[in-house]
């Protein structure tokens, strides 16, 4: 550990600097993490350029053929990884379990796809032509990933990025550098992938995030993380157009009908709102409930979180682990849920904490001016806003960049065509972090080249087939 990976081999950082790992429930020391900066991700960039062509040369199957093995690793390694991500996330088993086991399941995804189809026959606008297009590896991406899902979301970058001839440098986050880098670089080591192919920089976000992000070098930037450091890294890539793609934050709603089986929405609320302790990108931030049912659906949300145990994630009797870190626990009492309150939200449970421990949180009477209705929440609360009617609903709801709603009803027609009124990129009826696949359909790790053939001989003008012969 505290080591960085680059071009094959485990390094120290050029700064010689390292800094602790911490267990999330008590604090203690489980390892420690190399701090990269921009000498280290220079030199990773630069193996990854050379790596590039040897790997994009291989034939699909080979390069299937590592991310197979890269997965049979992680499964070998499954009960030891799962307890790694409990401790270095703060995250229950389920969740770790649920991370892991994605993460193999995205090496395989990929390692399939890649095989599947290098591209096109089009047809031809002409007669005479073969038009193609082929499918080619974009080259170097770099990957920059939050301490939410680490292993999870860095797999969905790295497996098909790989699978499709790209190589990688990896900046995990710091919070959970161990799990979200040093395990996947044991794993590239152990599998024997060829040097270069995939490299991980540990290192503070400013330093060697920054050094990253901003590099010349890359073909693509995929960074996922906070819309703050997301906006500074679109200001920078837009000074010279380089790519870069951006997964931020959501400010997602849970809308629930007047028809709603309001049971069955609050048991989805608790998955919605307070899985990883509400600290996920897709959790349910603001809840919009319809009056003729929100005092039902309050009680049966608070009696629901009243009944939650808090305590050691490791523990199959816990439901709810620590927050991620003093950071998080701050922004979310004294920006969000404080200020909420001061401003006549109604505090129904929670809103205390112990430590890094966070008491599950319900809010009532929260109005759209709130911090509660208009911030991400990225923690265990459920704000809860009533309205009117549907109509009303969406309009609140379609106020607030989205990433994930979910919609309540007994009239799946009405679920639909409110689905379709909303502008999150995916909506849940009756449902809510659902798993629909979408790891099948990550985008963009080639680009297309279009390739023209003219078959039969053509026949041009005068001027261009022989300008000097005109009479
Ligand atoms: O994110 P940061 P934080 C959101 C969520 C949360 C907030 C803060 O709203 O409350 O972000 O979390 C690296 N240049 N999400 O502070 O700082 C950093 O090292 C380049 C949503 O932890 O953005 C880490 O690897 N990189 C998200 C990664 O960026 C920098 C999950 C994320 O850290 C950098 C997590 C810089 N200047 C938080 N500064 C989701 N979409 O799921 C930091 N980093």
């Amino acid at each position: 550990m505290g080591r960085l990976y680059i071009d094959g081999t485990f390094q120290d950082a050029a700064s010689g600097g390292t800094a602790p790992v911490h267990e999330k429930a008590t604090g203690a020391r489980i390892g420690t993490y190399a701090l990269g900066g921009p000498a280290d991700v220079d030199r990773a960039v630069a193996a990854a350029r050379a790596a590039q062509p040897a790997w994009a040369a291989l034939s699909a199957p080979e390069r299937a053929g590592y991310l197979r093995g890269l997965a049979e690793h992680l499964q070998g390694r499954y009960e030891e990884l799962v307890e790694l991500s409990v401790r270095e996330t703060g995250g229950v088993r389920a969740k770790a379990e649920d991370e892991v086991s994605t993460s193999i399941r995205q090496l395989l995804i990929s390692s399939v796809q890649a095989t599947e189809n290098a591209g096109d026959i089009l047809p031809p606008y002409k007669a005479g032509k073969l038009s193609l297009s082929r499918a080619v590896p974009l080259g170097v991406i770099g990957v920059i990933t939050p301490w939410n899902y680490p292993m999870n979301l860095a797999m969905r970058m790295v497996a098909p990025g790989l699978a499709f001839g790209n190589t990688i440098v990896l900046k995990p986050a710091e919070l959970t550098p161990l799990v979200g880098g040093h395990v996947l670089a044991e794993a590239a080591e152990a599998v024997g992938l060829p040097a270069g192919v995939f490299n991980v920089v540990t290192g503070d976000g400013p330093e060697a995030g920054w050094a990253l992000a901003d590099h010349r070098g890359l073909d693509l930037l995929d960074f996922t993380g906070s819309r703050e450091v997301g906006l500074a890294i679109a200001a920078s890539a837009a000074t010279d157009l380089r790519s870069i793609r951006l997964e931020l934050g959501g400010d997602n709603a849970f809308i629930v009908l007047e028809d709603a089986d309001v049971e069955l929405a609050a048991s989805h609320a608790m998955i919605a709102s307070l899985e990883f302790q509400g600290q996920t990108c897709i959790s349910s931030s603001r809840h919009i409930v319809v009056r003729e049912v929100a005092d039902r659906y309050l009680e049966a949300v608070t009696r629901r979180v009243e009944a939650l145990r808090l305590g050691d994630p490791m523990s199959p009797d816990t439901d709810l682990g620590p927050l991620i870190s003093e950071g998080q626990r701050d922004r979310l009492h004294e920006r969000i849920v404080a200020p909420s309150i001061a401003k006549g939200a109604r505090l129904v449970t929670g809103g205390t904490y112990d430590g890094l421990f966070y008491r599950p949180t319900v809010l009532a009477e929260v109005t759209p001016d709130m911090p509660a209705f208009t911030e991400e929440i990225f923690g265990p609360v459920i704000p809860v806003t009533v309205v009117d009617s549907e109509d009303e609903a969406v309009e609140l709801a379609n106020r607030h960049p989205m990433m994930m709603d979910s919609v309540f009803t007994a009239d799946l027609m009405r679920g639909m065509d409110v689905a379709e009124r909303l502008r999150a990129g995916e909506v849940h009826v009756n449902d809510a972090h659902a798993r629909h696949g979408a790891e099948n359909q990550m985008p963009g790790f080639t680009r297309r080249q279009w390739i023209g053939v003219q078959r039969t001989p053509l026949t041009l003008p005068d001027w261009a087939s022989d300008p000097a012969g005109r009479r």
